[in-house]
């Protein structure tokens, strides 16, 4: 059932994966793993097509629709509303970049583990995450890049909150497919993930002040 989820989001059926979402859960199947090998197996399928010019950006979009119909279904049921939240993130996709379908994913999982998320969108500049942080007065600032072109962005905001005295105030955590912990380490971030799963762990990392291990980069930190 979860592998026909993911079979009708890459092919964009809306209207087929919402029938087959509620089926899911009427059936008993947890929200986590309808997320999880449903609508982000789906995704997965979509991106490795993408790469392997197998299909063009309206196929690509047609699924990323898809798949965020099935989210709004799924994410009240991801949240827990009643209990206090864990920590609160301030997140969003970085100036000259739209891709938001990454970060909307560690956005639910972030709410599901029980953080409150402010989502600041796409296309956003440093002294919007800046304005953002003074405003809300996060624990963590969440930044994501897809596209090499924009990485820098990354550095350009921990710069700009460095110079403002806003570094101090929250602890940052990067992502996206062209970050690595490297880039991550060499901007001045507190923490890297490579996907919505290890976001969860270096979140408690960061928020306890412990070194993190992501799995992905097993090894690059050895003495440290
Ligand atoms: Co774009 N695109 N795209 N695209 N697109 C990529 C990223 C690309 C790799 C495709 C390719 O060439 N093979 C390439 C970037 C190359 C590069 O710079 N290295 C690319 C390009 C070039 C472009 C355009 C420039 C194309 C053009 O116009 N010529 C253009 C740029 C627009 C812009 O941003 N200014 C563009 C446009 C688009 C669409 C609009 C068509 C669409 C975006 C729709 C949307 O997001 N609403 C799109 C898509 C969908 C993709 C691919 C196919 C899929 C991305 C995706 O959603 N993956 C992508 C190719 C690929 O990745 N295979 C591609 C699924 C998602 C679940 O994974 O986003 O990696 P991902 O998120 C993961 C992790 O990265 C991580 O966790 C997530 C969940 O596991 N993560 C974080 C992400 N953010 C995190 C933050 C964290 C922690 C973890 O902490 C804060």
């Amino acid at each position: 059932m979860l592998c026909s989820i993911a079979e009708k989001v890459a092919l964009g059926k809306a209207q087929e994966v919402r029938s087959l979402i509620l089926e899911a859960l009427r059936k008993g199947f947890k929200p986590t793993d309808v997320l999880e090998k449903g609508l982000i197996a789906g995704m997965k399928r979509i991106s490795d097509k993408y790469r392997n010019l197998e299909i063009c950006v309206p196929d690509v979009l047609l699924a990323s629709r898809t798949m965020q119909g099935g989210l709004r279904l799924l994410k009240p049921l991801l949240s827990d509303k009643g209990r206090q939240p864990k920590g609160r993130i301030v997140i969003g996709t970085v100036a000259g970049d739209i891709h938001d379908i990454g970060k909307g994913l560690v956005s639910v999982v972030m709410e599901a583990a029980g953080y409150e998320v402010i989502d600041l969108g796409v296309d956003v500049p440093p002294d919007q995450f800046a304005e953002a942080i003074e405003e809300h007065e996060p624990d963590v600032l969440g930044m994501s890049s897809l596209l090499t072109l924009t990485m820098g962005v990354m550095e350009e905001c921990i710069d700009l909150l460095e110079r403002s005295n806003l570094r101090d105030r929250c602890k940052i955590i990067v992502g996206g497919a062209p970050i690595s912990l490297e880039f991550a380490e060499d901007i001045g971030a507190d923490g890297y993930a490579a996907d919505a799963a290890e976001c969860l762990e270096i979140l408690e990392a960061v928020l306890d002040e412990k070194p993190y291990w992501p799995k992905t980069s097993q090894g690059h930190r050895s003495g440290a």
